[in-house]
């Protein structure tokens, strides 16, 4: 009986939360407390749409489809790579008050722009303008229909006013943190001073079983009955929203679960290019509002706006005095923008696992206010990108900072851990495969969010008179206690074989089906590790994560008046350069490099399939491919020359008059090497496993080509020992000016001849490749043009 009740003790501390006070109070993101970032355009996952930070918000958004084009049903919403946009994402956006976004739809664009206005007790009121217009390649003016939604999420209720037969005027609605109010939409038109359009209304009122089934209930209620009639031109069918029956699933024995039911109402207007049409919404305890915020008061409070972002900008990042093009300043908006108005406020509960249990777990149930590697493909939070995110929007906003900051500690456990990629909420998880979604917390990803931290202590140091940086203070105070957990939670669970070694947990176990088992916690995925995963390995990024984490600490644990010296002794042990060589010199490789159970000499290979003579070889599995191992592995260096042996280097931790520091130049710079004209690459040309697959299913990753975040700490690193005195600081000035330039170049380019920024980019040709867009840690390159670090 004891030995079950310890054991259901265990299974309970993974999902179990840290007993300390949360950093942020209960109600820190409601309208009464923070009013002017209630409302925002947190749906990164949709292409345009926004919602409250609130648990179960009403959400409103808009779903559009070209009418009479050859392709059957092109329904755009959830932003999907697969719809093939020429482009899209914010240019304009400063996280609070506006933005502007551009949508490249094959032949027309759709600019979507919004405005709030503060008012009342439930974070006032807002507008939206879209404009459509044809491209000059187009052969005639396209006709669009653009169906904006509300939706409640098992709470509130939402009611359609129709006028006219079928013309939706408004939706009033009523919520828990929303109170009373009314979504109008207004007639298109040609421009802001011309009159009405001819357009065809469709409308639909429904309920929706889940926010991820929207895009479904719209295409299930698809009709061609409608006729588009203009009063010059030809009567024609079009597509719009009718009736809405749910799909018949005769097998289906359960009823559906009405308690996540929630309200679902959708205009859809008709209309041709070129368009502009507004939508409005209202909050009922706005009372004295001295007009609507329609026409040409919402064109001047958008250039008023426009001014400000554009002023601010400069004011913070330098671009035109630094003598860039307006091109190149206005690409730098985009990615600014684009992960601001890419950040999103996510609810639910992770997925998650211990030893102690048998199957997941369900994890309490948080918020997350986070940014977003990529709209698109990954729109969710993820630990280590949100340190990297979080560099750049310090510079914009230190209090988007301390929010996201404390959101992540406040997902922490009692044991130290912080789930790794949050799936929170049905959308959330309806985009990630069932094998992604289950979380374990032996699993750690790099704390970068120590990078963040260091930044906003600098700003507090440099600038301790400052009302805003002041807030710095109070908000450590409280990350304290959970912050000392975490640390410990990597110091623990995380360490290597050897005093002051580290180990990442979480290799994949399966050698025989990788030609080099991955470390997802590591973030570097399928960079090249010991062949033999084993509890013998240590890793060098790893040491430097923590002589990073350990010093930042000590700053912080000072700056408050706690005791530091522990964190000072570890960070100094940590940085010790000798300690360093001992465990990672490769003096053969004569770079750093992890240790572990490790043969260079494998290799994928067809699996031997028998079939029997004479029967049909097509009766017998296809030959999958496994791994041999030619030589069998022993204790020794793991000898691969990229990313991972520069991190004494990335991190600063690294003497600026250690010998070392020249190999790493040399190495850096060297074609052969590291050094591409596009920025540099994760794996030397000259490793046996450059551009090498995994799988047959399994491309190269973080195998050869370059990714920005460790272009930019690489930067950033070059800046640091080009102003540190010592023997290699020239050659560090050299290179500094070479990289930067290298990788603004390209970025940019790709930027301008795809219309995306990317999440990678190839070593051989400079492209951009994998998913887009992606103004996760790639727009980075901003601070690289604005040399900030
Ligand atoms: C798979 C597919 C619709 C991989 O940017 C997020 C992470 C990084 O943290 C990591 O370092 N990316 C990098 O190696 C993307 C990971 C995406 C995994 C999700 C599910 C969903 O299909």
């Amino acid at each position: 009986f004891y030995a079950l009740y310890m054991r259901s003790g265990l299974a309970k501390r993974v999902v179990t939360l840290h007993p300390s006070p949360p950093v942020l109070d209960a109600n820190s993101s409601s309208a009464k407390v923070s009013p002017a970032r209630f409302w925002g355009s947190y749906r990164p996952q949709v292409y345009f749409g926004m919602k409250t930070r609130s648990p179960r918000s009403i959400v409103t958004g808009m779903m559009w489809m070209r009418q009479f084009s050859d392709v059957d049903v092109n329904l755009r919403h959830t932003c999907e790579q697969g719809d093939r946009l020429q482009g899209y994402g914010w240019l304009m956006h400063d996280g609070i008050t506006f933005g502007v976004q551009e949508i490249r739809d094959n032949d027309f664009t759709l600019t979507t722009e919004f405005v709030k206005r503060m008012g009342g007790d439930h974070g006032g009121d807002w507008t939206w303008r879209i404009t459509a217009k044809q491209h000059s390649s187009a052969p005639q003016a396209p006709v669009i229909s653009l169906m904006f939604y509300a939706a409640a999420d098992t709470q509130g209720s939402l009611e359609a006013q129709v006028e006219e037969r079928n013309r939706l005027a408004s939706i009033t609605g009523f919520s828990e943190e929303l109170g009373n109010f009314k979504i109008t939409f207004r007639k298109p038109v040609t421009g802001e001073l011309s009159g009405a359009k001819y357009a065809s209304y469709n409308y639909l009122q429904t309920k929706s079983p889940g926010l991820e089934k929207l895009t479904d209930i719209v295409k299930h209620s698809l009709n061609r009955r409608f006729v588009y009639s203009p009063p010059s031109g030809e009567k024609r069918h079009y597509i719009a929203v009718d009736t809405y029956k749910p799909p018949h699933h005769p097998n289906q024995q359960k009823p559906a679960d009405t308690r996540k039911e929630g309200d679902f109402v959708v205009y859809q207007v008709t209309v041709q290019t070129p368009f502009q049409i507004e939508v409005l919404f209202e909050s009922g305890s706005f009372h004295n509002r001295p007009n609507q915020l329609v026409g040409s008061i919402m064109t001047q409070e958008l250039e008023k706006r426009k001014a400000e972002f554009d002023a601010r900008f400069e004011k913070t990042f330098g671009l035109e005095s630094k003598g860039f093009s307006q091109a190149h300043v206005k690409f730098g908006k985009a990615a600014l923008s684009n992960m601001l108005g890419g950040m999103g406020y996510f609810y639910g509960q992770s997925v998650v696992q211990s030893v102690y249990n048998e199957y997941p777990l369900l994890y309490p149930e948080g918020a997350l206010f986070t940014a977003v590697p990529s709209r698109s493909f990954f729109p969710r939070g993820f630990l280590w990108d949100e340190g990297f995110h979080q560099l750049l929007l310090s510079k914009w906003d230190p209090q988007v900072t301390r929010e996201a900051i404390a959101h992540w500690i406040d997902l922490i456990n009692i044991e130290g851990w912080i789930p790794r990629e949050q799936i929170l909420g049905d959308e959330a998880r309806s985009k990630v495969p069932a094998e992604f979604v289950v979380q374990h917390n032996e699993n750690a990803n790099p704390p970068t969010l120590f990078l963040a931290l260091q930044e906003l202590i600098e700003q507090f140091s440099s600038n301790p008179e400052k009302v805003e940086t002041q807030l710095t203070l109070p908000f450590l105070r409280r990350l304290f206690p959970r912050l000392k957990t975490w640390f410990e939670w990597y110091n623990t669970t995380q360490k290597g074989p050897r005093p002051n070694s580290y180990r990442w947990r979480g290799r994949d176990k399966d050698t025989n089906l990788f030609l080099n088992p991955k470390t997802l916690t590591s973030g570097l995925d399928d960079y090249p590790r010991a062949s033999h995963p084993s509890a013998e390995e240590r890793h060098v990024d790893l040491h430097c994560w923590m002589a990073l984490s350990s010093g930042i600490m000590a700053s912080i644990a000072q700056l408050l008046g706690e005791p530091h010296q522990d964190y000072e002794l570890s960070h100094q042990v940590l940085s010790d350069n000798n300690l360093l060589n001992e465990l990672h010199w490769s003096e053969q490789l004569r770079a750093f490099s992890d240790w572990g159970n490790h043969t260079q000499m494998v290799a994928l290979q067809k699996e031997k399939v028998y079939v029997p003579p004479g029967q049909p070889r097509h009766q017998f599995p296809v030959a999958r491919l496994v791994r041999s191992v030619l030589r069998p592995p022993k204790p020794q260096y793991v000898n691969a020359l990229g990313y991972v042996s520069l991190f004494p280097f990335l991190l600063h931790i690294l003497s600026p008059d250690s010998p070392k520091l020249e190999h790493i130049l040399r190495d850096m710079r060297d074609s052969n090497k590291l050094w591409t004209p596009y920025g540099l690459r994760s794996l030397s040309k000259a490793d046996k496993l450059y551009m090498q697959r995994n799988t047959e299913h399994d491309a190269p990753y973080w195998r050869g080509p370059i990714w920005i975040n460790i272009n930019y700490l690489a930067v950033r690193a070059l800046h640091h020992y080009s102003n540190t005195e010592g023997p290699y600081q020239e050659k560090a000035t050299a290179l500094y000016e070479e990289l930067r330039t290298n990788i603004i170049d390209n970025v940019y380019r790709q930027y301008i001849e795809t219309g995306y920024i990317w999440e990678q980019y190839s070593d051989s040709s400079g492209r951009g490749q994998g998913s887009h867009p992606f103004t996760g840690w790639s727009a980075l390159t901003v601070l690289m043009m604005a040399e900030q670090y």
